[in-house]
C-alpha cells in the first residue's frame, strides 16, 4: 500500500470504533510502523491514544510480532514515566491496534524545535525521568535501543506535567532467549544513528550503556540544541563518534564547565568508560552546577595525577571485542 493510500485509511478510521469500545476521533501523528491516533475509550469515558500497524505490516510477522512485544513491554513494565499500554487487540478487518494513556503535550522532538534548547534546570527535570525509568528497564533486563527525543512524551496526564518514555518496539532482553534471536537478527541494526552508541552502529552486543550513551546525546541536545555528532554518512558519524569530543561550553558559554566532564564520559567511545548507572549519570548533571563538587572532582583528579602510576591491565585484555572489531574496522588505527 503506497503512502498516499495508507493516510486515506486512517482517514477512514476517524469515527470507527474498534471492538466496540474505542471510538477514534483524530489523527495525531502517523510515520512507518503506523499511526496514533486520539479515542475514546467508550466504557469508561475518557481519552486514550490507540496505535495502529500501518495495513501494509500486517502481513510481515517479523513486525507483527514487534508490535505486540512493543505493548507487551509497555503494558508490563509499570512506571510512571514510561508510557502504559492498557489493551492490545485486532479487530474482524484484521488492524492491529494498542491501547495506551493519553499525553496531552508534545513530543521532546517538538519542543527541541520550537524553542532550540532548554535551560539546564528544564533538562535536568526531563533526564531525571527518563533515568528512572531506564533503571527500572535495566533493572528488568530490558534495553530500549531507540532512544530518541522523538520518543520522549512530554505532556499533562489528569492535569499533571509528565514526562514519559513512548516506544518499546526494538526492545530487547539483556540475554537473549530463543524467541527473542528470532526478532532481531545478529548483526541487524534498528534504531536512529544518531543518537545510538558507537557499538551499536557497529551491530555489537550491548548493554546497559548503549541506553546511556543515547541519553547522554538527547541530554547534550537538550542543553545547546545541537548533536555531539551530525554526519549524515554513516561511517563518518562513527569516527565522530569515536572521537568522543563534545563539549557543551563551546555551544553555551553559560553553562557550568564542569559538565564538559560529564558529557567526556557520558559520550565515551568505550561503554565500559561510560557511566555504569542512569542515576551516576543524573548525580554528575545535577553536581556539575555546584561549582565546589566540580572544583574538589579537580583536586582529585591532580592529586591522583601526582602518584606513582600503577601498572595497568593491557587494553587488550580489558576490553579486547570491543577495541578488536574498532581495529579490524579502522584499519589499526
Ligand atoms: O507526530 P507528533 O510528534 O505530533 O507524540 C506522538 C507523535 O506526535 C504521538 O503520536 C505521534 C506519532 O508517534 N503519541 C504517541 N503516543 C502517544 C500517547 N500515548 C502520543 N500522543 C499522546 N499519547
Amino acid at each position: 500500500m503506497s503512502g498516499a493510500s495508507a493516510s486515506e485509511y486512517y482517514k477512514k478510521l476517524i469515527g470507527e470504533t474498534l471492538n466496540g469500545n474505542y471510538r477514534i476521533e483524530r489523527m495525531i501523528g502517523s510515520g512507518g510502523m503506523g499511526a496514533v491516533f486520539q479515542a475514546t475509550h467508550l466504557a469508561l469515558g475518557n481519552s486514550v491514544a490507540v496505535k495502529v500497524l500501518a495495513p501494509e505490516l500486517a502481513s510481515d510477522m517479523s513486525l507483527v510480532k514487534r508490535f505486540q512485544r512493543e505493548a507487551r513491554v509497555g503494558g508490563n513494565l509499570m512506571h510512571p514515566n514510561i508510557v502504559r499500554v492498557q489493551d492490545f487487540g485486532k479487530t474482524d478487518e484484521g488492524i492491529l491496534f494498542m491501547v495506551m494513556e493519553f499525553i496531552d503535550g508534545e513530543t521532546l522532538a517538538g519542543k527541541l524545535t520550537k524553542n532550540g534548547r532548554l535551560s539546564l534546570e528544564e533538562t535536568i527535570v526531563i533526564v531525571e525521568a527518563l533515568c528512572d525509568a531506564l533503571t527500572t528497564a535495566h533493572k528488568n533486563n530490558l534495553l530500549h535501543r531507540d532512544l530518541k527525543p522523538a520518543n520522549i512524551l512530554i505532556g499533562k496526564l489528569n492535569g499533571r506535567e509528565v514526562v514519559k518514555l513512548l516506544d518499546f518496539g526494538i526492545v530487547k532482553l539483556l540475554q537473549p532467549d530463543e524467541h527473542q534471536s528470532q526478532l532481531t537478527a545478529v548483526g541487524q541494526v534498528f534504531g536512529t544513528p544518531l543518537y545510538m552508541a558507537p557499538e551499536h552502529l557497529m551491530g555489537l552486543t550491548l548493554t546497559p550503556q548503549a541506553d546511556l550513551y543515547s541519553l547522554a546525546v538527547m541530554t547534550y541536545e537538550m542543553l545547546t540544541g545541537a548533536l555531539p555528532a551530525d554526519q549524515e554518512d554513516l561511517r563518518k558519524l562513527l569516527e565522530q563518534k569515536m572521537k568522543g569530543t563534545a563539549s557543551v561550553t563551546t555551544h553555551v558559554a553559560d553553562l557550568p564547565p564542569a559538565l564538559d566532564e560529564v558529557f567526556a564520559k557520558g559520550l565515551a567511545s568505550n561503554p565500559e568508560s561510560r557511566y555504569a548507572t542512569a542515576n551516576d549519570f543524573l548525580q554528575a548533571v545535577k553536581d556539575a552546577r555546584k561549582p565546589d563538587t566540580a572544583k574538589l572532582r579537580a583536586k582529585e583528579f591532580s592529586e591522583r595525577a601526582t602518584q606513582p602510576i600503577e601498572p595497568q591491565p593491557a587494553p587488550e585484555k580489558a576490553s579486547g571485542g570491543f577495541f578488536g572489531f574498532l581495529k579490524r574496522l579502522f584499519g589499526g588505527k
